[in-house]
This record gives C-alpha cells, structure tokens and sequence, in this order.
C-alpha cells in the first residue's frame, strides 16, 4: 500500500522532534513493504508573526485529499495561545469532523511514575477526548471593553452528534478491553450540557450491556487518578476535561514526552490527524534534547489508523524495547541525556537495521 502524508511541524520542538521522527516512520514503513511519501506544509506561528495567519486561507483544502496529517506542535511566545490554536490545529480538527481524540497513558517497563509503587505496565489507560466542540465551541464574545460593565460569554456547545461520536468508540474500546468505562464529567454544576452528556452516556451504554460504566465528576477523578491510576480502563470526557486529565495522565506514566495523540473523523470523510500531546516547549527549543517518542507513538497510532498494524506494532515494541533496555539512549525528561536524534538513530537500528 502507498500513502500520502501532509506533515505540518508547526512550532518550537515540534520542528525538530518531526525532523527526527519523520524520516524514521517512512523508513519503518518502507521495511514493512508500505510506502509513505510526505509533503511539509511549514504553518504555524512564524507564518502567523510573518503573514497574518498560522496557515493559508484555503489550508483545509490543500490537506483534504491526504491519507493522514502529522502535526509536531503549536505555540510561541510572542504570539498570543489562543491565536495559535485557533489559527491551526482548532481550524483542522473542527473542519475535518476529527470529533475523537484518542489518547493512551502507558507506564512503560524502563520509566519510572512520580508516584510510588507503580511499575511498567501497572497503569495503562486510555482516554475519549471530546475534540471538535464542547468548551472549545467558538461561542461567546466580549462587550464594553475596558468599561466598568465589561462582559465576556464563552457558552459551550454539546452535540448528539459529536457527543454520540465520541462516546460510542469510547464503549467500543472498552468492551475490546478490560470492560470498563469511566465518564468524566462536571454534571453536578453543569447541568445543561453535561448531564446531556451523561443521558447520551445511558443511552449508548444500553447497547454495550458487557462494559461497566463509573461515573466520576472531574474533581473526583483529577485525585482518583493519582489515587489508584490502575484501576482506570477506558475515560469518556469533554474536550476540555480530556485535555486536563490527559496532561494528568502523561505526567503519571513517566513523561509528557511519551504521550501520543490522535485526532479521529470516524466515518473517514476527511483525513484524521496525529500529534504529540505536548506542545511547543519554547524553553528547551533549539538544544536537540526533547523527547521525541511521544511523535513517534503518534506514527504509530496512525499507522494502526490506516491498517497498517504490521507497521504500528514494530514501531510499538521498538519503543517499548528501547525503554526497557537501561543502556539504550535517553532523553533527560526521562532520566537521560541524550538528544533527540540519538534517540531516534537507536529506533532506526531497532527497527531497520
Ligand atoms: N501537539 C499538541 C500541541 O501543540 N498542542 C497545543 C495546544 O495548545 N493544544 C491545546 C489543546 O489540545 O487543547
């Protein structure tokens, strides 16, 4: 099979985890008999501080007839965050129907947890992210700005729809795996939108009768999951929520540079995307020493996306291999000091000799 591949590297270290990471997916594949060719698209903040905007006006256009999108990472200092977000990845997730943010956590055997008596393998957990509305729905506004009487209004929006599409794979995954669901969520004080959610949670979990499912405000599961991390199978949340306890659940299995991301269309009309879920991390950009496997699970995660599960799976093990092996290369988030590249050029030999 051949593929085609818009990478967009974006900003900060997501340039030079790409620039690592890039040529070892196509390699990896290669060796698999799959055939990657990749076009870079350099949008992102610089475009922005040189031309006005993160990408061009007809972006979505030029990506659409690609198989996948790989995204490094978004954000820059001197550029407002919500502009960057906004001005990219919000404008491709959205438009592209990308309504499910899948999300592993994975206590690698090698990495250690910051909490105690956990190890490889002891937490492994995947969250449902609610990608393309909820807290993210660019409703709301500001009036009398600067005034005594300034307002702002940011409403959040949930769909059948989206929540629907979400939540279903979320079951799915859970009756794949350990049988059990737990949905995220703040219904106690929103009682609109999420407990709409919940009621869509019912109602899906009818067909589902094998997967048990937990019901967890945010607050409760925030402190459960540094609690007891290994009692978690599957999470449904919003997008704001999944993003939270994402962060949450890279730092508890070792690093957030081990976290990958992937941002799903369900029913395939449009190209899914694949990130990292770190961002651009400006203070460590330029010295060649971030961690790039979450970008590389990311590859994985899109491998497995487009049926190519020979492909996902070496670069799976590899990973894991490396990680385990005390004397392979790596990066300081993780206990080493090796840079990104050596780190990669030890995955190259793994796994293409
Ligand atoms: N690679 C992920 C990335 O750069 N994320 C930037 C960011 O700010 N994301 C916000 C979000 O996903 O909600």
């Amino acid at each position: 099979m051949s593929y085609d591949i818009a990478v967009i590297p974006g900003d900060g270290i997501g340039i030079e985890v790409v620039d690592a990471v890039e040529p070892l997916l196509v390699d990896t594949a290669a060796a698999h008999g799959v055939d990657v060719s990749t076009t870079i698209f350099d949008w992102g903040s610089e475009r922005y501080l040189d031309e006005g905007s993160m990408m061009p006006e007809d972006g979505l256009a030029r990506l659409e007839s690609f198989d996948a999108v790989f995204l490094g990472a978004v954000g820059h200092p001197d550029v407002p965050d919500h502009v960057t977000l906004r001005g990219l990845r919000l404008p491709i997730t959205k438009g592209f129907n990308q309504h499910v943010c899948k999300r592993p956590s994975y206590l690698f055997e090698g990495v250690r947890s910051p909490l105690r008596n956990y190890e490889g393998g002891d937490i492994d957990f995947v969250v449902y992210r609610q990608n393309t509305e909820g807290e993210y729905a660019d409703v709301g506004g500001r009036e009398h700005r600067g005034f005594e009487n300034e307002v702002a209004v940011q409403a959040s929006v949930f769909t059948r729809e989206a929540t629907e599409a979400v939540v279903r794979p979320a079951f799915e995954a859970a009756s794949e795996r350990n049988g059990k669901l737990t949905n995220v969520t703040k219904s106690n004080a929103q009682a609109h939108g999420m407990v709409f959610w919940d009621d869509i949670v019912a109602e899906v979990s009818e067909d589902y009768p094998g997967v048990e499912v937990e019901r967890l405000l945010v607050d409760a599961a925030s402190m459960d999951l540094v609690r007891r991390p290994d009692e978690f199978d599957v999470i449904v949340a919003s997008n704001l929520f999944g993003d939270v306890l994402t962060d949450l659940g890279g730092i508890i299995s070792g690093s957030l540079g081990l976290a990958p991301s992937t941002n799903i269309n369900p029913d395939r009309s449009s190209p899914s995307m694949f990130e990292p879920v770190h961002g651009s991390a400006f203070d460590i950009m330029g010295e060649g020493v971030a961690n790039p496997l979450a970008t590389v699970l990311s590859g994985a995660l899109m491998f497995d996306h487009l049926g190519e599960t020979a492909v996902a799976t070496a670069i799976e093990t590899a990973v894991a291999e490396q990680l385990a092996d005390a004397a392979a290369p790596r990066t300081a988030d993780i206990g080493g000091d090796a840079t990104t590249v050596a780190v990669t050029d030890d995955l190259a030999t793994r796994l293409v000799g």
